[in-house]
Formats: C-alpha cells, sequence, structure tokens
C-alpha cells in the first residue's frame, strides 16, 4: 500500500450551507469532487495527526462508497483511528454523541438530511468539530476558500474496508473500528430519560407509532422504542433504512410523512405519532387528531423539563432560531432563565450550549435538542414526550392546550415556496427590502407596524457576527413576518415565509392556525409580490 498524491484544481461553489455540503449525487460523482471537498476540510481544521476521527451517513445512495473514500483519505491525512458505523450508519445526533464519548477530533456526517436520496438525487456532506457540533461559520469559510485553492489530494491505495461487521483493522497505519451506531447513544438515552416510566406507560395501553421513513432512525427506534422499552413488535414503519428512502422525501412534516399523518388523524389514531428526518435530527410529534407545531414543542419541553430526571435540576437557558415562533421565550420567562434568538441552523447553538448558557435548543423546522449532544435530536425529542407523557398521564391534545391556557397560544405557521427560480426569488427578497424601508409606523393586516430589519445576530461568546439572517417585519402586538431564503436546497431556490402571532385569550386559541393567520398572510403575500413576482399561486408545503 502507498500514499498518493493526486494533483486536481477547484471545483465551483463547494460552499457550505446552512448545514453542510450539499449536491446532486451526480455532482459528487465527478472525479476528484468529492476528495476535494475533504482535503479541503482536513487542510482547514489544524492538527490531527494520531487522532480520531468518526465517521457515518443516514444510508442514502454513495453513501458506502463515499466512506471507503474518505477511509483511505484519513489514513493517507495522518489520522490515528476511524470510528466508522457499522454499514456506514450514524444518524446525526448519534455522530454527536459518539465523537464527544471518545474525545474524536471531529467527524464527518454524510446526509443531505431531509432532502431525497437516490442516483438522481441529493448527497451530502458535513464536518463536526470535536465538541460534536456543527463547525462553525470561521470554521466553514476555512474550509470553502481552501477548496477554491486546492491543488492535489492524499489517498492510499487499498482494497476496501469490510464496514459490514464490528470490529477493528488497519488500514496504512490508521485503526479502522466499525462500531454499532446505537450502542453509545442508546446509553446515553438511558442517563436522560426514566426508561422505566415509559416502559410503564407502554405497557399499560398507550398506543404509540413511529415512522422511521425508511431512513437512519429505524435501527435506533427499533432497539430503544421495541426492545428496550417494550413498545409492541411494529410500532416503528418504514424501519428498514433504503438508499432511496423508499422513494419517498424523508422530511417528517405534513406534506411528506402522509400515511402516518394519515393515521394519526383517523378516529382510532394511536395516542402519539412521531417521525424523524434522513439523518435522525428532525422530529414531528402528533397526538390524536392533533399536530404539535415544533416550536410549541420546545416551549412544552421546556415547561415540563423538570419532570425528565436529565434535566430535573432545572434548565441554565433556551434558545431559538429567529424564526421559531417566540412560545419559548414566555416559558423562560416564567422560569426566569434567558432566551437566546440565533440565526437558522445548529451551528448557531454550539457555542451557547459549551459555555453552559442555554440547555434546551429548539428550531420551527422540527428540530429540537439539548447539550446532551451538540446537534438537534429527533430520537431524543420523542423520548421526551414520552417520559412527559408517562408523567403526566394525559392527552397530547389536552397538554398542549393546558400549556397555551397558561402561557397563551403562538399562532405559527411557515409557507415554503419550493424549486423557484433564483432571479424571481432574489426579486421577491429585493421587493420586501424596498417595502420595510416605508412600513414602520404604518398599518399591515390591521396591526401597527413597530420595525423592520435584516436579521443580525451578535454570538456572545466569540463575537462572531452573522448578518443577513432573514428579513422581519415586526408589528407592536407581538405579531411578525419573516422572509428568508433556504441554504440547503440542491436546485434553484426555496422561500420561507414565517407567520405568528400571539393569542393570551383562551376563549379564541381553539382556531385553525391558518385561519386565525389569514390576515398576516395575505399582507406577506402582497408586500413581496410573491405570487405575481414567482408565478405560483401558492406554497408548495406548508407547516
Ligand atoms: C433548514 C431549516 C433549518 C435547519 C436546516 C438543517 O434550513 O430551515 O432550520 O437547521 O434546514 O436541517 P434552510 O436553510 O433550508 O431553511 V437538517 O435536518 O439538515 O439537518
Ligand atoms: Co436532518
Amino acid at each position: 500500500m502507498a500514499i498518493r498524491t493526486v494533483s486536481t484544481r477547484p471545483f465551483d461553489g463547494q460552499r457550505p450551507g446552512t448545514s453542510g455540503l450539499r449536491k446532486k449525487v451526480a455532482v459528487f460523482q465527478q472525479e476528484h469532487y468529492l476528495e476535494n471537498f475533504v482535503q479541503s476540510v482536513f487542510d482547514s481544521i489544524g492538527d490531527f495527526k494520531g487522532e480520531t476521527l468518526v465517521l457515518g451517513g443516514d444510508g442514502r445512495y454513495f453513501n458506502r462508497q463515499a466512506i471507503q473514500t474518505i477511509l483511505r483519505m484519513a489514513a493517507a491525512n495522518g489520522f490515528g483511528r476511524v470510528l466508522v458505523g457499522r454499514h456506514g450508519i450514524l444518524s446525526t445526533p448519534a455522530a454527536s454523541c459518539v465523537i464527544r464519548k471518545h474525545g474524536a477530533f471531529g467527524g464527518l456526517i454524510l446526509s443531505a438530511s431531509h432532502n431525497p436520496g437516490g442516483p438522481s438525487q441529493d448527497f451530502g456532506i458535513k464536518y463536526n468539530t470535536g465538541n460534536g457540533g456543527p463547525a462553525p461559520e470561521a470554521v466553514t469559510e476555512a474550509i470553502y476558500r481552501r477548496t477554491q485553492s486546492i491543488d492535489c489530494y492524499r489517498i492510499v491505495d487499498a482494497p476496501d474496508i469490510d464496514i459490514d461487521r464490528t470490529g477493528t483493522c488497519a488500514l496504512e497505519g490508521m485503526a479502522v473500528e466499525v462500531i454499532d451506531p446505537v450502542a453509545d447513544y442508546a446509553a446515553l438515552m438511558q442517563e436522560i430519560f426514566d426508561f422505566d416510566a415509559i416502559r410503564d406507560l407502554l405497557g399499560n395501553g398507550f398506543r404509540f407509532v413511529f415512522d422511521a421513513m425508511h431512513a437512519v432512525t429505524g435501527p435506533y427506534a427499533v432497539e430503544i422504542f421495541e426492545r428496550q422499552l417494550g413498545a409492541s413488535e411494529g410500532c416503528v414503519i418504514r424501519a428498514e433504512p433504503l438508499e432511496d428512502f423508499g422513494g419517498g422525501h424523508p422530511d417528517p412534516n405534513l406534506t411528506y410523512a402522509k400515511e402516518l399523518v394519515e393515521r394519526m388523524f383517523d378516529e382510532h389514531a394511536p395516542d402519539l405519532g412521531a417521525a424523524s428526518d434522513g439523518d435522525g435530527d428532525r422530529n414531528m410529534i402528533l397526538g390524536a387528531r392533533f399536530f404539535v407545531t415544533p416550536s410549541d414543542s420546545l416551549a412544552i419541553l421546556a415547561a415540563n423539563a423538570q419532570r425528565v430526571p436529565g434535566y430535573a435540576g432545572g434548565l441554565s437557558g433556551i434558545a431559538r432560531s429567529m424564526p421559531t415562533s417566540q412560545a419559548a421565550d414566555r416559558v423562560a420567562e416564567a422560569l426566569g432563565i434567558p432566551c437566546y434568538e440565533t440565526p437558522t441552523g445548529w451551528k448557531f447553538f454550539g457555542n451557547l450550549m459549551d459555555a453552559g448558557r442555554v440547555t434546551l435548543c429548539g428550531e420551527e423546522s422540527f428540530g429540537t435538542g439539548s447539550d446532551h449532544v451538540r446537534e438537534k435530536d429527533g430520537l431524543w425529542a420523542v423520548l421526551f414526550w414520552l417520559n412527559v407523557l408517562a408523567v403526566r398521564r394525559m392527552s397530547v391534545a389536552s397538554l398542549v392546550r393546558g400549556h397555551w391556557r397558561r402561557f397563551g397560544r403562538n399562532y405559527y405557521s411557515r409557507h415554503d415556496y419550493e424549486g423557484v427560480d433564483m432571479t424571481a426569488a432574489e426579486a421577491v427578497m429585493a421587493r420586501v427590502r424596498k417595502a420595510q424601508e416605508h412600513l414602520p409606523g404604518s398599518k399591515l393586516a390591521g396591526r401597527v407596524v413597530r420595525a423592520c430589519d435584516d436579521f443580525a445576530y451578535t454570538d456572545p461568546i466569540d463575537g462572531s457576527v452573522s448578518r443577513h439572517q432573514g428579513l422581519r417585519i415586526l408589528f407592536e402586538d407581538g405579531s411578525r413576518i419573516v422572509f428568508r431564503l433556504s441554504g440547503t436546497g440542491t436546485s434553484g431556490a426555496t422561500i420561507r415565509m414565517y407567520l405568528e402571532s400571539y393569542e393570551p385569550d383562551p376563549s379564541r386559541q381553539g382556531l385553525d392556525a391558518q385561519q386565525a393567520l389569514a390576515g398576516l398572510i395575505a399582507a406577506a403575500v402582497d408586500v413581496s409580490g410573491l405570487h405575481e413576482l414567482t408565478g405560483r399561486q401558492q406554497p408548495t408545503v406548508i407547516t
């Protein structure tokens, strides 16, 4: 075996987005493309000689091949050891857990998250640092700069490693340890949650269904829910990870988790239904005929955290991304703890968690997590709900309604316009920016506009500033309209329009969210010229 240095040249656009580099599989299959990006990562993260790298992915098409390439490159670049999930599988939160538990230098996670998989679909790769969290912007920027000047990469010539059996072998002086992808993660869940209480709940008539969407959480869910917690066999549906996710869109929302949603809105619906995404970091929570918005879920978990063993000592603080509803802010206020507002993307929570400023974090995009790892965590959120329900013994709907009565209800919705022409999307943003100049002080949808801005964030720990994180129209009564462009798509642009209004009066909390927000929605469409400029009459996905 020998280390080879291969001459190469930069490719356009290897710039990590909201959550790593995501492209069509065909783009990744170009000669040198993956190698260039991986070498650029290795060239940008400092001295890792002899250190440990964690490697795994969500099992999508190209996962196995990429793993073999990365193993050869890690060996050629001087890593001492790689921990790789069996079959190449590691969910994003499990990878975060393994990085932390084994003191790894960092990890490479192969996933395009909720984007579809398969030969004509998407692939992705992201680098996580030694705290287990997504690389901060300074690191992703350094990686991007390196991709623009790269002229060679290092790789060893060696046959494929068998990643389908646990055990250790050597690759050019580097140890490759194939690990059980579930074990460390399941052990961490047992430390946080009251497994006895949940087992008791599940053993006494409580009906639960979990949709793994043929993505990475299948093996985790079968082990934890069925084997360890005694949920009935088969409660995990679509449990087998498939390279194309069974042709589906592994995005746990009301549109793409249709089967589960139908089952949960049936008259014989189970008590709790949940789903997770391609890489296992998102969660959707449904009660019988009841959808819990992710923003409400964060607030409710925060308000009930002390009933869960891992958080019995209380929370140090809460953080939410800017477009996430302000429901969590009210809980933080009641608990007398700080609530931070960060830009979209989990990487912005890392510093706050490392500094001990926050315990729980959440995003409106079905992401919830805590400082047990440094990623959002789908199964953790489901276990949290199960634990709270095991203690409170009431339906999901009554738990949520009780929360609204106490804290008020933040009506909330996100409208996504997917696959829009990029020029049209930019024109929409420009139109909103223009409107922002004259809106403050005037009335829109019967409410007075208090202020408008383009959200900017200064990290309270390292002082780094992130600008242009979303155009906001803020009303005096606390309502909000927000526009931003997605940073995770691979074709065209996705416009996200976020809407929120607050209702303290319990007698007015029972409306359908789209109805309650109808005025704001119409105003937002009008102000932005969204329909006129994109030629679309309605959103692709409404959450
Ligand atoms: C979306 C969500 C964001 C999330 C990101 C990664 O980003 O809005 O909240 O952090 O996906 O999620 P964007 O830029 O498309 O709005 V995922 O599950 O990659 O892991
Ligand atoms: Co994800």
